[in-house]
């Protein structure tokens, strides 16, 4: 099928009697990576700028929270007790410490302030722990997200009641190849959780990790599977391996950059509101390459000089790179979903 007709042509059933919502098949996926390339980042581009300012980029900061010890056995992550790599345990940081390093983040320009934790999920005295950290984020202006694994009942309103805006719960990779990279869970449980953030009234940052030996159908089968949730995710970090020594995927052949650059491109054309991030991998990538992802639609970065563990371009680079590329950073404009930033 000719990709380019994809939305008029391929919907759903349409035995529900609502207003269908256009799914992405695998196929139509891979028939935009399939594109010429100029082809498609002119066609992502054209969506980008049918509902945002081309030129404004959302800045998000991370916080491991608590770091390394990890029981699950994802292949790609330096954080799994499993795995012997450089990254040091460390408990729960202490409230005031969080708050020193989001105020921090806040002067040097970040709207929002994500806390990671190295858990499976939260047990009910982490989550007690949390919540006094997510009000005292928000109390300072800034937008909250959270990423704490699996969920159980009744803990996403919990994390609402305190004023979480964003949960991040990645679906990570196709599910075709989700059990060669992770045993320890299945990607049915991410899923589970992300319907019962959804529930709460959490907004949706859900994404996946490219570079990980994958092919390009499953890269597809990725893009597909997130815009086919029902409503897609309102921000969708595309990270990119970052290789870890000491993981199961260190060592892995690494990704052509432009096939990143065509993932994004996927995104933004499959998820045309979504906030989509270039997300882990920006250190090691080239500038031409980042730019190359802000013209496909990439709209969100990682702002600061670590992500977790691993490294993140510093601050002053970036700016630097914006004042080369005429981009400004995003200035939050309301609280209220699908307004953020939006054209
Ligand atoms: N433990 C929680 C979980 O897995 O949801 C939260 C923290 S976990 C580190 C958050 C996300 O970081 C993962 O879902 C994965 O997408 C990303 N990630 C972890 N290690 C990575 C790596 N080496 N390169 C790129 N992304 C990575
Ligand atoms: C996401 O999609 N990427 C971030 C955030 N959400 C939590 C994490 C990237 C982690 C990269 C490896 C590390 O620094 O440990
Ligand atoms: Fe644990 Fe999350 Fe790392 Fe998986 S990605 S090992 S769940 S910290």
């Amino acid at each position: 099928m000719d990709a380019l007709t994809i939305n008029e042509t391929h919907r759903r059933p349409a035995d529900t009697g609502q207003d269908p919502k256009p799914r992405w098949t695998v196929e139509q996926v891979e028939g935009l990576f399939d594109l010429p390339f100029n082809d498609l980042l002119y066609r992502a581009q054209s969506v980008h700028r049918e509902h945002f300012d081309p030129n404004t980029v959302q800045l998000s900061t991370l916080l491991s929270i608590k770091t390394g010890g990890c029981p699950e056995d994802c292949g790609y992550c330096p954080q799994a007790a499993r795995y012997h790599t450089s990254v040091a345990d460390q408990d729960l940081l202490a409230l005031d410490a969080v708050v020193a390093a989001a105020r921090l983040a806040k002067e040097k320009g970040a709207t929002r302030f994500c806390m990671g934790a190295a858990w499976r999920g939260p047990k009910p005295r982490d989550l007690d722990q949390v919540i006094p950290m997510v009000k005292a984020v928000r109390d300072l202006g800034m937008e909250t997200c959270a990423t704490l694994g699996l969920l159980k009942e009744g803990q996403a309103e919990q994390l609402k009641a305190a004023g979480l805006d964003y949960y991040n719960h990645n679906i990570d990779t196709a599910p075709e190849h989700y059990g060669e990279i992770i045993t320890t869970r299945t990607q049915q449980d991410r899923l589970d959780t992300l319907t019962r953030v959804r529930a709460a009234g959490l907004h949706v940052c859900c994404g996946g990790i490219v570079g990980m030996g994958e092919s390009r159908k499953c890269r597809a089968a990725l893009i597909a599977q997130l815009a086919n949730m029902d409503p897609y995710p309102e921000s969708v970090p595309i990270n990119n391996l970052v290789q870890v020594e000491g993981t199961p995927l260190y060592g892995t052949a690494k990704l052509d950059p432009l096939e990143f650059v065509r993932t994004i491109a996927g995104a933004r054309i499959t998820m045309p509101k979504a906030m989509v991030r270039l997300s882990a991998g920006r250190e090691e990538m080239a500038e031409g390459i980042q730019a190359l992802c802000f013209l496909a639609g990439a709209n969100s970065i990682f702002y600061g000089e670590k992500l977790l563990t691993t490294g993140n371009p510093d601050v002053e680079r970036d700016r630097a790179l914006f004042a080369r590329l005429g981009l400004r950073p995003m200035v939050v404009k309301g609280e209220e979903r699908g307004e953020r930033g939006e054209a």
